[in-house]
């Protein structure tokens, strides 16, 4: 009996999650055009880079660039994820090693990464650092750095 006391107890907060989650996907306020396209230009996916240091091209259509803190409409800056999934669509981008912020509005950087398989993705943030509505997102790739 104690047994099962315990395990109704353990249960409890994960009870709460299926709540949590039945609300609906929030995003940010800045709306974007449904046609913004994100992509990035260089490295390819799938691409074999003999070197650990590389430039990553950012390429961004029927959107404009605006530095990170100035409101214009339909505009942005870039965020490059290395290694991550996205972040929420509600919150502020993360900035870390994982999520860098392009918020001069630049459309390439250089980055060094460690031998191995990697992914890049890019995501645009508003003047606030956070996503769009809808979220503009690029396709996820892989790459290898040798
Ligand atoms: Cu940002």
């Amino acid at each position: 009996m104690k047994k099962f006391a315990l395990a109704t107890l353990l249960a409890a907060p994960l009870l709460a999650l299926p709540a949590m989650l039945a609300q609906p996907a929030l995003a940010g306020d800045t709306p974007a055009p449904k046609n913004a396209y994100l992509y990035i230009g260089w490295p390819n996916d799938g691409e074999v880079i003999n070197n650990r240091r590389f430039r990553v091209w950012f390429g961004l259509r029927n959107m404009g660039l605006a530095p990170a803190g100035v409101e214009w409409p339909n505009a942005g800056h870039h965020h490059l994820i290395i290694d991550r999934d996205l972040p929420p669509f509600d919150e502020d981008i993360p900035a870390d090693n994982n999520h860098l912020h392009f918020g001069a509005g630049q459309t390439e950087t250089v980055i060094e990464l460690e031998p191995g398989v990697h992914t890049l993705q890019l995501m645009l943030g508003d003047h606030n650092h956070v996503p769009h509505d809808p979220p503009v997102i690029s396709k996820k790739i892989t790459i290898t750095v040798k």
